[in-house]
C-alpha cells in the first residue's frame, strides 16, 4: 500500500463514507484528499450537495462538466474532486457500478440514477405490488449496473402467508438473496443488516410505498426520511420520496434511498437479460432452430418445457417482451446518436470551409 493510501485509510470521515482504494489510486495528487475530495450525497438541477473531509458543500458544476452528457455528469453516489475555491466540481472518478435506466418520456437518454453501490436492495412488498415481471426487470437492470441484487420483501407483518411470497421472489433468479421484514420494526432486519458494512453502499429501489425510507428509517434508528401510507384502494404509494438521497448509517454503512420509480425503461441490455433468464438460454439451446424465437417454431424445447410445467408461460412471455423493448430502445437510441455524429461532422465541415474562406 502506498503511503498515502495509508493516510487516507486514516481519514475517518472518508472512510465512513465508502472510500476505498479502487478511488484513492484514481488521484493525481494525494494532497487532494485534504478536502478535495468528496462524495455527492443529492443533485439539484445544477448543484450538487458534495461531502468531504472539511464538511458538506452545495457546489457548482465546471463548465466542461455542465456540457456533458448527462451520464458523464455526477450522480449521487459519485465521487468527485472540487476545484480549488472548493465550488466546483472539476471530475467525477471512474465509477465502481452504475445503476441505470433509459430515460422517463421522449428524452431517449440514458439516465444514471446510482454510482457506486455495492448492493442493490429491491424492495417489493408482500401484498398486490409485489409482481415476478418488474423484479426480473429490476434483475436486469442489476446485472448491469455491476451491483449484488438483493431482494428485500417487505410487509411480512401484513401478510397471511409470507412463504408463498419468498418462493415466489426465489424463482425470479436462481441464487439472488431473499430477505423478509416488517420495515417498521428493527427487530426484523438483521436479514438486510448483514448485507451492510463500514464502506458498503447499498440503494434501495422499488415502487411508490413498498417501505424503502421506513427501512431507511428503521436502519438508521431515527426518523430521516418522510414517510406516508399508501392509498387503501389499490394499496399504491404516494409518491412521498421526490430525490434520491445518500445516508451514513450510524450504526456504519451507506444508504441511498430513491424515489418510488413508475416507469423503468431499459436499452442495451442484452446479456443483462441473458443472464436473469439463463434458465431459457440454456432450454434455446435444444431447439431445433438456432434461430427460434419460442412462438410456435416445431421442436421448440422452451415450449415443450411449459407445456411439462417445468417452465412458467408469464416468464417466457416477460423475456420476450424485455428483448423486444430492449432491441427497439437500443436502436432508436444507435440512430440518435448517429444523427449526432453527422451533425457534429457538418458543423465541423462548416467550421473548416469558414477559416479556409478568412484565410484566402
Ligand atoms: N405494516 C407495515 N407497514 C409498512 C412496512 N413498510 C412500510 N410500511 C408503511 O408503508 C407506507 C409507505 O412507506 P414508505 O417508506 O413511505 O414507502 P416508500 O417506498 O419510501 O415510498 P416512496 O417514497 O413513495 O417511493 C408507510 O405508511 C409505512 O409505514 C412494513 O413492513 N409493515
Ligand atoms: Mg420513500
Ligand atoms: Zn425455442
Amino acid at each position: 500500500m502506498h503511503q498515502w493510501e495509508r493516510t487516507a485509510a486514516m481519514s475517518e470521515t472518508l472512510q465512513n463514507l465508502g472510500l476505498v482504494p479502487f478511488f484513492i489510486r484514481q488521484l493525481s495528487d494525494p494532497s487532494l484528499l485534504a478536502n478535495r475530495l468528496g462524495r455527492v450525497t443529492s443533485v439539484q438541477r445544477s448543484r450538487s450537495t458534495v461531502v468531504s473531509e472539511s464538511g458538506e458543500r452545495l457546489v457548482e458544476l465546471s463548465l466542461a462538466l455542465q456540457k456533458s452528457a448527462s451520464i458523464d455528469r455526477p450522480v449521487v453516489g459519485d465521487w468527485v474532486v472540487l476545484d480549488e475555491s472548493l465550488s466546483r466540481i472539476e471530475n467525477v472518478l471512474e465509477r465502481k457500478s452504475l445503476f441505470k435506466r433509459l430515460g422517463a418520456g421522449t428524452s431517449n437518454e440514458i439516465q444514471p440514477i446510482a454510482a457506486n453501490i455495492d448492493i442493490l436492495f429491491i424492495v417489493t412488498s408482500c401484498n398486490e405490488e409485489f409482481k415476478e415481471s418488474r423484479l426480473e426487470r429490476y434483475l436486469a437492470l442489476c446485472a448491469e449496473a455491476g451491483a449484488m441484487p438483493v431482494i428485500v420483501l417487505t410487509k411480512t407483518d401484513l401478510a397471511g402467508d409470507t412463504d408463498i411470497f419468498v418462493q415466489r421472489a426465489r424463482g425470479v433468479r436462481a441464487g439472488v438473496p431473499v430477505e423478509t421484514t416488517n420495515a417498521l420494526d428493527p427487530d426484523t432486519l438483521d436479514g438486510v443488516r448483514a448485507w451492510l458494512d463500514r464502506t458498503a453502499t447499498a440503494a434501495l429501489v422499488g415502487s411508490s410505498g413498498v417501505g424503502k425510507s421506513t427501512l431507511l428509517n428503521t436502519l438508521a434508528g431515527h426518523a430521516i426520511a418522510v414517510t406516508s401510507d399508501i392509498r387503501e384502494h389499490d394499496k399504491k404509494g404516494r409518491h412521498t420520496t421526490t430525490h434520491r438521497e445518500l445516508h451514513v448509517l450510524p450504526s456504519g454503512g451507506l444508504l441511498i434511498d430513491v424515489p418510488g420509480m413508475r416507469e423503468l425503461r431499459i436499452a442495451e441490455l442484452d446479456q443483462s437479460i441473458g443472464a436473469v433468464f439463463e434458465d431459457i438460454q440454456l432450454l434455446a439451446r435444444q431447439c431445433r432452430f438456432a434461430d427460434c424465437e419460442h412462438d410456435t417454431e416445431p421442436g421448440c424445447a422452451v415450449l415443450q418445457a411449459i407445456q411439462q410445467n417445468e417452465l412458467d408461460e408469464r416468464r417466457l412471455a416477460n423475456y420476450r417482451k424485455l428483448l423486444r423493448e430492449n432491441a427497439l430502445a437500443t436502436a432508436t437510441l444507435n440512430e440518435k446518436r448517429s444523427q449526432g455524429r453527422d451533425f457534429a461532422k457538418l458543423v465541423k465541415a462548416g467550421k473548416r470551409i469558414k477559416q479556409q474562406r478568412l484565410e484566402s
